[in-house]
């Protein structure tokens, strides 16, 4: 049986829960919660980060390793594309969500919620705003112009898809929508996304973890 660790609330976790559904596999989840320091945990992923993967006797860590096994064990409905260019590009997209996009997603959610919420402190809104105003319209105007108007990246809902949207839950959760009079293109998109009937049943489920339901 497949064990993942990690709490689905993690933009990466949602990406492999996303992963995992499209193959229909079964599987445990362990909610892992980050930054614990866990010693049981630091035997599975010493970089204590969320999410790690166990299969028999294989462990591993990182959505995007996770990712890519789960493509190459079980290679039922596809997560990448399978031509060279359009793998390279869905890589490059998974890569893009996973880092810059996730980082300034994580930094909103941060303030707004972790802050306030979790450690009883205020956000800093000049860093959001620093984030929200400067740093996220680069990346946004970049990804307008990559995303299709309609249906999804590669033809096929894949990895890709979810890599670039999972981060805006997070955002989300801290009251950032992208806005979309600038943005109307990813805006739609990102609505597509989540409005997929696999994303969205994993969203329900994490919405009812958050209290959100
Ligand atoms: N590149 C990793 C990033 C994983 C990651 O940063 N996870 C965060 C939670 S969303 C974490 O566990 N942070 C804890 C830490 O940095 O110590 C992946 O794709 O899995």
């Amino acid at each position: 049986m497949i064990i993942l660790h990690g709490a689905s609330a993690s933009p990466f976790v949602r990406k492999v829960l996303v992963a995992l559904a499209l193959k229909e596999l079964p599987f445990d989840q362990i909610q892992q919660i980050p930054f614990t320091r866990d010693p049981v945990y630091r035997n599975i992923n010493p970089l204590e980060k969320i999410p790690a993967l166990q299969d028999g006797e294989l462990t591993i860590c990182d959505s995007t390793v996770i990712c890519e096994y789960l493509e190459d064990a079980y290679p039922r409905t596809a997560l990448y594309p399978d031509n060279a260019v359009d793998k390279a590009k869905a890589r490059w997209y998974e890569e893009l969500g996973g880092t810059r996009v996730a980082e300034l997603a994580a930094g909103i959610f941060f303030q707004r919620f972790m802050r306030p919420m979790v450690l009883k402190q205020e956000a800093d809104e000049e860093l959001v705003k620093k984030i929200i105003d400067k740093q996220l319209p680069p990346i946004l105007d970049y990804l307008e112009a990559e995303v299709p108007a309609e249906g999804f990246i590669f033809g096929d809902f894949m990895i890709a898809d979810i890599s670039l949207m999972s981060p805006f839950v997070n955002a989300g959760y801290a009251g950032y929508e992208i806005d979309s009079a600038r943005w109307p293109v990813f805006s739609d998109f990102i609505g597509r996304v989540k409005a997929h009937p696999v994303v969205n049943q994993i969203l329900v489920a994490e919405a009812a973890l958050m209290g959100r339901s």
